[in-house]
């Protein structure tokens, strides 16, 4: 290994050098410039490297794109999501009300809405989609899909006259890439059996979608104000901290418990991260298991549940039967009815509400369902809420919970603890992909081709704001990371920890300046989260960080100029004495104290740099990284010498050169090998024929095997 420790014994600008070598020794003080072949470089100009390209930080930092859209029916909605809106946007997720649906394409309202939504798909980065108003009065319609599950399961029924063959599902607006009509005869939604040839949906989803079911701007206005505080000034308590858990009993005969299930649910998913009460409600099959305080388990009854639920719990879930205005099980005693909805008394301490259950969210029927009403009521009630629109499926002896209700509502919490998916429509979402992709269907005991599996998928629906984080902890805020010196260009890196020290997944970091910056960057799962700022000094940054269990915390910074010229700390080539047939290894360490460093550049001639080969190594604008690293092409015989120039993120340059700054590549002896080659070749046949000759006398009746 060749290693040179480097002293600096070039750091000029080659302009200077160019223009007057002298120069040199009198800024440097080096008396000593016997080093300098300074002659040798006049060929070179910086105007011969490569330019920074900033385009792609230039349009991070001054052309974010969209990420949210809020959706309404017409102007008159306007105000009463604008103020949702406007926080969306200061906290960073770029967001627009839109209610222009009828100047796209489309058979009917809900085809224009989504080829909206689409068009933004495309031309922006949503991710999330918020529908703000209720499907009733042609307002923000939900689409029918064609969905006979319940005539295919045969002797099973719709609740009360709901149709048998249509059913509505808002995952319409989520999977944006299905044509969602293929054969173009209206029946939306068909699989490849009803089709004839495709199926209709995608099922992975584009985009995450919730619902405010409002019927007027009023409505509206009621459940944005709950949001908003919700996200910005939350009552803070204990009941942030808190999961309720209800399982009931789905059949006695066999003994179905769902008990079983939201058991399986504390146990592996709400323990490390919330406390619970888990109300069951058995058979004699099954005894749930007492856990450790502060967790507790009581019995699942008529008061229990609501008055649990009333108490203030951030995360809820109750499995059994239902219909659109009450949650029961198979004993016929009530738990929760849509009364109890209207008044929950849970105020200001609205819950994450997943009913594992048909119909309680069937809101697309009126006014009346739990889901509804829980959703709508001012201050209390649900701030999200999951259920189904109509009638959805289990398995008898569903032992892994793999199945249908089952593994929809394990996935959404293992989704939300596990994966960390704390925002409801992420989670909700990418559950119903996670379950598609389970083992359950890859061993080929489930397909999308099945009714009933269509069903259970597009009828778990979300109201609610989808982007909104859910608390399982009272919040925190996060400390300072801008206290220090900050400097134009630089790459700034950390993990978001609150003042608690714990980590923030997928923390929000948005920053903006007077000068229309404006941009977000996401921290990855842990936390951990890197970004360059623009090369630009004094600038003056509004910070604010946001995520899950973080009260909204706000800061500022200026930028200072870059003043440290990049450095060449140590240059290694190996081998040390390299050959033709050599991939030389050069790597360097460089660094910058300021902006850090953006590129090297190794530049190699034969010819004292009249002309030269350039090789380029450069960190990416989200790191920061001072080793570099290169294996060359292998190099043809002669004297090279080698430059090194390193630049930073302001655009200084420093060069590095020494007369030592040279190795020779020595000429093949290609001659000389090819004569001894051949000897050796005749040597070699020499002697394979007389071992040949020789096996063929001793050996005279194996002569083929000696082939
Ligand atoms: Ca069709
Ligand atoms: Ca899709
Ligand atoms: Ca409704
Ligand atoms: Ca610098």
């Amino acid at each position: 290994m060749g290693t040179l420790g480097l002293k600096k014994y070039v750091l000029i600008i080659l302009v200077i050098i160019i223009l007057n070598p002298f120069i040199f020794t009198s800024v440097n003080g080096q008396s000593d410039s016997r080093n300098l072949k300074i002659t040798a470089i006049p060929t070179i100009g910086l105007s011969q490297l490569p330019e920074i390209n900033y385009t792609e930080l230039d349009a991070a930092w001054n052309d974010q794109k969209i990420e949210m859209l809020i959706i309404v029916n017409d102007s008159s909605f306007t105000d009463a999501v604008t103020p949702l809106m406007e926080w969306k946007n200061q906290k960073g997720v770029k967001t627009i009300i839109l209610s222009n649906y009828s100047s796209y394409e489309g058979r009917d309202k809900e085809e224009k809405i989504r080829n909206m939504i689409k068009d933004f798909y495309e031309k922006e980065k949503i991710q999330w989609v918020l529908l703000a108003g209720d499907t009733e009065e042609n307002l923000i319609p939900i689409r029918e899909v064609y969905n006979p599950d319940v005539v295919e399961v045969g002797g099973e029924s719709e609740y009360s006259t709901w149709d048998d063959d249509y059913k509505p599902t808002d995952f319409y607006y989520a999977d944006l890439t299905g044509t969602w009509d293929d054969n173009n005869n209206s029946d939306w939604g068909e699989s490849a059996e009803y089709n004839g040839e495709n199926d209709e949906i995608s099922w992975i989803p584009e985009v995450y979608v919730g619902r405010l079911p409002a019927s007027n701007p009023t409505e509206l206005s009621v459940m944005i104000n709950k949001t908003l505080k919700y996200e910005t000034d939350p009552h803070v308590g204990d009941w942030m901290n808190k999961m309720l858990l209800a399982g009931g009993i789905s059949s006695y005969s066999p003994p179905e418990d769902e008990a079983r299930l939201t058991e399986y649910i504390w146990e592996n998913y709400v323990i490390d991260e919330a406390k619970f009460t888990h109300l069951a409600k058995t058979t004699s099959s099954f005894t749930p298991t007492i856990p450790l305080s502060p967790n507790s388990l009581g019995s699942l009854n008529s008061t229990s549940f609501r008055d649990e639920f009333d108490s203030g719990y951030s995360m809820v879930i109750i499995a059994g039967h239902s219909d659109p205005t009450q949650i029961t099980d198979d004993s016929h005693e009530v738990y929760y009815k849509n009364t109890d909805a209207l008044s929950s008394t849970n105020t200001e301490m609205p819950s994450l509400f997943y009913a594992d259950a048909c119909t309680t969210s069937s809101y697309d029927k009126g006014d009346n369902s739990i889901g509804e009403i829980s959703i709508t009521r001012p201050d209390s009630g649900a701030i999200g809420y999951i259920g189904g629109l109509r009638v959805n499926w289990y398995y008898d002896d569903d032992e892994k919970l793999e199945k249908l209700n089952r593994a929809n509502a394990k996935l959404f919490w293992r989704e939300f603890f596990v994966e960390k998916k704390f925002q409801q429509g992420r989670a909700l979402y990418d559950s119903k992909v996670t379950y598609m992709n389970s083992d359950y269907f890859v061993r080929g005991e489930a397909s999308m081709i099945q009714e009933w599996q269509r069903k259970n998928v597009l009828t778990y629906n979300l109201l609610g704001d989808p982007e909104l984080d859910v608390y399982t902890k009272v919040p925190a805020e996060v400390p300072d990371y801008f206290s220090g010196n900050i400097y134009e260009g630089q790459c700034i890196s950390f993990q978001v920890e609150d003042n608690l020290g714990r980590t923030v997944p997928r923390a929000r970091i948005h920053l903006r300046t007077l000068s229309g910056k404006y941009r977000t960057i996401y921290a990855d799962v842990d936390g951990l989260v890197e970004f360059r700022l623009p090369s630009e000094a004094y600038e003056n940054y509004s910070v604010i960080i946001t995520g899950h269990n973080v009260v909204p915390s706000y800061f500022n910074f200026t930028t200072l100029p870059d003043t440290d010229m990049p450095e060449l700390n140590t240059v290694n080539y190996d081998p040390i004495n390299p050959t033709a047939t050599d991939n030389i290894l050069f790597s360097f360490n460089a660094s910058d104290k300021h902006s850090g460093v953006e590129s090297v550049f190794l530049l190699l001639s034969k010819n004292s740099f009249s002309d030269f080969s350039l090789t380029r190594l450069s960190n990416r604008f989200n790191e920061n990284k001072q080793e570099f690293n290169v294996t060359l092409n292998k190099l043809k015989p002669g004297e090279y010498s080698y430059l090194i120039i390193t630049r930073d993120y302001t655009n200084k340059t420093s060069i590095f050169y020494e007369d030592i700054f040279s190795f020779s590549i020595p000429k093949l002896f290609t001659d000389f090998v090819l004569v001894v080659a051949s000897i050796m070749i005749i040597g070699l046949v020499g002697i394979s024929i007389v071992v040949v000759i020789i096996g063929m006398k001793r050996h005279k009746k194996n002569i083929k095997n000696l082939r």
